[in-house]
C-alpha cells in the first residue's frame, strides 16, 4: 500500500537531455554485452546523497536547507566503465573528479544533519548506474569522453511503480558560477 506520509529521497546530478542521450547512445553496446537490466534513459543520474525514507512534512524545511548551499559548479568527464561485483551493477564513473564534487556531497550532508535522517554519508563513489543484475565485463574504455558541466543539482523522489523505480525531480538548485552569484531553486 502506498505510504503518502513518507517520501524516498535523494540528491543527484541530473544530465540535461543532450548529455543523457549521449550517455545512452554511447553505452548501449556495453549494456547489452553485460546481460544486465538497463536503467531506462529517463532515470540516468549521478547520485550525490541518498536520504532514504523521509517524513513528507519535513520536505519544505529540507528544501530550504538545501537552498542555503553555496557550492561551486564544476566539470568532469565520465570516462571509466566498471562492473561492481557485489551489487552487480554496470556503471560509468569519472576517472578523476574535481574536489568540488565530494565538496558538494559533504555540504549536502552537513545541511541534512539537523533532520536526523534514516541514511547518512558513507563512502562516496560517484557513478551513473547503467544496468543492474549485470555480469562481469573485460575492462574497457569508452571511445569518447562524456563531459559533464555540473551547473545544478536536484532533490529527487524515488517512486516504486509496478514497472520499476521512477524518479521525480522535486527541486533544482543552481551551483555557483565563477563569474556571478547563482540564484536559488
Ligand atoms: O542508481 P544509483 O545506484 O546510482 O542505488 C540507488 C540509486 O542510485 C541509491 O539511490 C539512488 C536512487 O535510488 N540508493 C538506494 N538505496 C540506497 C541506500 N540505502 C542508495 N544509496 C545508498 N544507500
Amino acid at each position: 500500500m502506498p505510504d503518502s506520509a513518507h517520501l524516498r529521497l535523494f540528491f543527484a546530478l541530473w544530465p540535461d537531455p543532450g548529455l543523457g542521450q549521449r550517455i545512452w547512445d554511447l553505452t548501449r553496446g556495453v549494456v547489452r554485452a553485460s546481460g544486465g537490466r538497463p536503467v531506462i534513459r529517463e532515470n540516468l543520474h549521478l547520485t550525490l546523497a541518498f536520504l532514504g525514507k523521509v517524513d513528507a512534512a519535513m520536505l519544505p524545511e529540507l528544501r530550504a536547507a538545501a537552498a542555503e548551499l553555496h557550492s561551486p559548479g564544476f566539470e568532469f568527464a565520465l570516462d571509466e566503465l566498471s562492473f561492481w561485483p557485489r551489487s552487480r551493477v554496470l556503471v560509468i564513473q569519472p576517472g578523476s573528479c574535481p574536489e568540488a564534487l565530494p565538496g558538494l556531497v559533504e555540504g549536502i550532508w552537513d545541511a541534512m544533519a539537523p533532520f536526523a535522517l534514516e541514511c547518512g554519508p558513507g563512502k562516496y563513489r560517484p557513478h551513473v548506474t547503467l544496468a543492474r543484475e549485470a555480469g562481469p565485463l573485460p575492462l574497457q574504455s569508452l571511445q569518447l569522453q562524456l563531459s559533464w558541466q555540473a551547473t545544478e543539482f536536484c532533490l529527487v523522489s524515488s517512486v516504486t511503480d509496478p514497472g520499476g523505480a521512477r524518479y521525480e525531480p522535486l527541486a533544482r538548485y543552481h551551483l555557483l558560477q565563477a563569474t556571478s552569484e547563482a540564484g536559488r531553486e
